[in-house]
């Protein structure tokens, strides 16, 4: 039999892999490591579980029709023909209108639906919808864009290869972003100092210079403290800040320079009360300053776990603050803006006019937030739907994504489900989202289509790096790819025009055109090829430091972090994270990557354990004021004290196991709607059988 060895990249996360498939006969074998490409060092057990992700015998294999009520837990599907399914699509929709149809889509960096992401949005956007419902607010906001409330754009990229320090604060690259994780071990053996803040020790922690253990939630005093010692021994870049930013204005409100306001704000932040609000003592504090001051360039990297907060802009705010401190902002061995490939941006946001952008959910009350954008949160949609507040929506199309796991428990979310008059959903399985659909669509998965990835997130040389990934098995069944099933229904709603004659080709051609390359070279070059032309990126943006536009919406100029109420009986604090097995709430069905990790787990502090007589094993209850999920207990000395980190993305039948079932949708960041997800006051009691 002729096998072949194909180079590729694994799509199912962010990382994007470099890797070589094994084909034979059209079947797909085995996914190893690249070491010639730019992130295909290492690959992840997910990468190497692709054959079952292909074969799994669950894939949705053709369109399916509903044909019992919805809420039954049975859909009564019954398999019709993509024609059948296109014009059904096509006719349901069109009656509902772009007005009352929202959209869904999965997260990009957790899944593949990359590859489609700006079709979806081109979709939505040139029919007219205001509403997608993305992860956005609890995934990349705190990361892309809230950042620009200091300095105009997103976090940017660490120069890992040129940095003296790295702060990773609330991101964990060794389970969520393998080739970050090689480069940063990568500054470590050359000399650079590692500092990590996070409530749990893991991955990359346990061989850092420092690891600061914060209470979950805390992150935004520990910030202002640790800005407090910067200016308050010398430690703060003050020519950098001179130059670059306002700090050396007046205060708009008068009494002194930004600068003197923002030492007042961050002198109530003096190491004894940082170390009482976040559990982190003055000694690692201190150093934690020292290495800030002291070792430059400092790249930083931060990413959910300071997003999924109830004051999550306030939080990255101030760890923004700390950083432009530093002086290190766009310089070598800082964070920098790489030149990208210069390719067409298809989404087409500027298509949507300006009426349309006002009836966005939530636009009205966060106007910095992603409505800004487009993008809505389950919460508001669920309203709108079962309520009709602030107008009737009844059309859903989605593409991936299971927002009845991966968001918070909301209060409308079954009855909106059950009144949508028509949704329709694209999927590799059947999930608990996808169960209520009219219409379900059967999705291939990124081994078995073409995708293109302009720029690999690791250096300035990967990021010109364009790959055209090829398809390196069949697709099951009838199963196709997001981008054909958007082209589909882009001529089923009359808008073939905006999409290239309903001709993805043509639409990849358009894509690719500014950057020098085409489709043909990339196909004949399956390692990818560098871009001929690249877009220019500012290097160092200015700072704003003091945020008019927050003290506009009635918020602070300046950040500051404010205790939770109290909760009385939830002595302890809920937080949660990724582990390398899954992906959300991806994957519990693949056999190799369950056996890893084959039931959810709360991992307890050892005072929260000893309190409450849990021990290894034990089966127990986490509670908050919420709701209740059921665990197996493990006891981690590795945790902040008083901390529970728990797995989330679970679902089985008929059983409390989904961290997000006792989360509650109402607490949220008033600028950006991200949920509380994190640093949640909780209990934990034996039992739940
Ligand atoms: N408690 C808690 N909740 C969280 C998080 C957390 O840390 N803690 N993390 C949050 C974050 S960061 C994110 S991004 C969200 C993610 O939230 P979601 O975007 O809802 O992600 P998943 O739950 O993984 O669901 C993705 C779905 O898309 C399907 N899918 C995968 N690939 C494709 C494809 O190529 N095409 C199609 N059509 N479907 C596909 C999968 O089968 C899966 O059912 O979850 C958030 N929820
Ligand atoms: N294996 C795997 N990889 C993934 C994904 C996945 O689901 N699985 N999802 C992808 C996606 S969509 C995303 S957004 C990225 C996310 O990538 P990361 O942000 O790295 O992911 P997390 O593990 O959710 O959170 C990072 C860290 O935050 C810590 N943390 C918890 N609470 C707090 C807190 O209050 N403060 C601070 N400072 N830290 C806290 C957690 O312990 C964890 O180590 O990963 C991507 N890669
Ligand atoms: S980290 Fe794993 S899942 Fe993510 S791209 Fe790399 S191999 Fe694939
Ligand atoms: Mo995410």
């Amino acid at each position: 039999m002729a096998r072949e060895l194909v180079p590729t990249y694994c799509a199912l996360c962010i990382s994007r892999c470099g890797c070589l498939a094994t084909v034979e006969d059209g079947r797909l074998l085995a996914v190893t490591p690249d070491p010639g490409h730019p992130t295909g060092r290492a690959l992840c057990i997910k990468a190497k579980a692709a054959p079952e992700l292909v074969s799994h015998p669950g894939r949705l294999t053709t369109p399916l029709l509903r044909t019992r009520p919805k809420g039954d837990p049975d859909p009564g599907w019954r398999p019709i023909g993509w024609d059948e399914a296109q014009s059904l699509a096509g006719e349901r929709l069109a009656a509902i209108g772009p007005g009352a149809t929202a959209f869904a889509v999965a997260t990009p960096s957790g899944t593949a639906i990359a590859d489609s992401f700006a079709w979806i949005h081109r979709l939505a956007h040139f029919w007219g919808s205001p509403n997608l419902v993305f992860a956005t607010e609890n995934c990349n906001w705190h990361r892309d864009f809230s950042p620009a409330l200091t300095w105009g754009t997103g976090l940017g990229m660490p120069d890992y290869a040129r940095s003296r320090a790295i702060l990773l604060w609330g991101s964990n690259p060794a389970a969520t972003w393998l080739a970050h994780a090689e480069r940063i071990r990568a500054a470590q053996q050359r000399g650079a100092r590692l500092v990590v803040v996070d409530p749990r020790k893991s991955g990359l922690a346990n061989g850092a210079d420092l690891w600061l253990p914060l209470r979950p939630g805390t992150d935004g005093a520990l910030a202002l403290g640790l800005i407090h010692l910067l200016l308050q021994e010398g430690g703060a870049d003050l020519d950098f800040l001179r130059r670059h930013s306002d700090a050396f204005s007046p205060a708009p409100d008068g009494g002194g320079t930004v600068l003197d306001r923002l030492a007042e704000r961050a002198g109530a932040w003096p190491p004894e009360r940082v170390a009482a609000v976040t559990g982190v003592a003055e000694e690692p504090l201190r150093q934690a300053a020292a290495i800030l001051a002291g070792e430059k360039p400092v790249a930083l990297y931060t990413w959910t776990g300071t997003c999924q907060q109830e004051q999550a802009t306030a939080a990255t705010r101030a760890v923004n603050i700390l950083y432009a401190l530093t002086g290190s902002l766009g310089q070598p061995g800082g964070n920098r803006w790489f030149p990208k490939p210069r390719l067409n941006d298809v989404a087409a946001f500027g298509q949507v006019d300006a009426a349309t952008r006002q009836r966005t959910l939530g636009q009205g009350e966060r106007p910095l937030g992603p409505p800004s954008r487009g993008w809505i949160s389950t919460r508001d949609l669920f309203r709108a739907v079962a309520t009709g507040e602030p107008y009737p929506i009844r059309g859903l199309v989605a593409f991936g994504g299971n927002f009845l796991v991966s968001k918070p428990a909301t209060r409308h979310a079954e009855a909106a489900l059950a009144k949508l008059e028509f949704f329709v959903q694209t999927e590799l399985f059947e999930t608990p989202s996808a169960r209520w659909a009219d219409l379900l669509l059967p999705a291939s998965s990124c081994w078995e289509r073409e995708g293109l990835q302009g720029g690999f997130m690791v250096d300035e040389a990967a990021d010109a790096h364009v790959q055209l990934r090829p398809a390196v098995a069949a697709p099951p069944g009838e199963a196709r790819s997001d981008t054909a099933i958007v082209f589909g229904l882009a001529s089923a709603l009359g808008l073939g025009e905006a999409f290239f004659g309903g001709d993805p080709e043509a639409g990849l051609a358009h894509v690719l055109a500014p950057s020098g390359l085409d489709a043909a070279s990339l196909r004949a070059n399956r390692r990818g090829l560098a871009a001929l032309h690249l877009s220019q990126e500012p290097a160092v943006p200015p700072i704003t430091l003091w945020s008019e536009a927050l003290a506009a919406l009635g918020g602070e100029a300046l950040p500051d972090w404010r205790p939770p109420p109290p909760s009385p009986g939830l002595p302890f604090s809920l937080t949660c994270g990724k582990t390398p097995a899954y992906c959300h709430s991806q994957f519990r069905q693949i056999d190799s990557l369950r056996r890893r990790q084959p039931e959810p787990v709360a991992e307890l502090a050892p005072d929260v354990a000893t309190a409450r007589g849990i021990r290894p094993g034990d089966r127990v209850i986490v509670r908050t004021a919420f709701g209740a999920v059921h665990y197996l207990a493990e006891i981690n000395p590795r945790l902040a004290a008083g901390t529970v980190w728990a797995h989330y993305g679970w679902w089985r039948e008929g059983e409390a196991i989904s961290y997000n079932a006792a989360m509650d949708g109402e607490c949220f960041d008033g600028i950006s709607g991200s949920n509380a997800l994190r640093g949640v006051a909780c209990d934990v009691v034996a039992g739940g059988g």
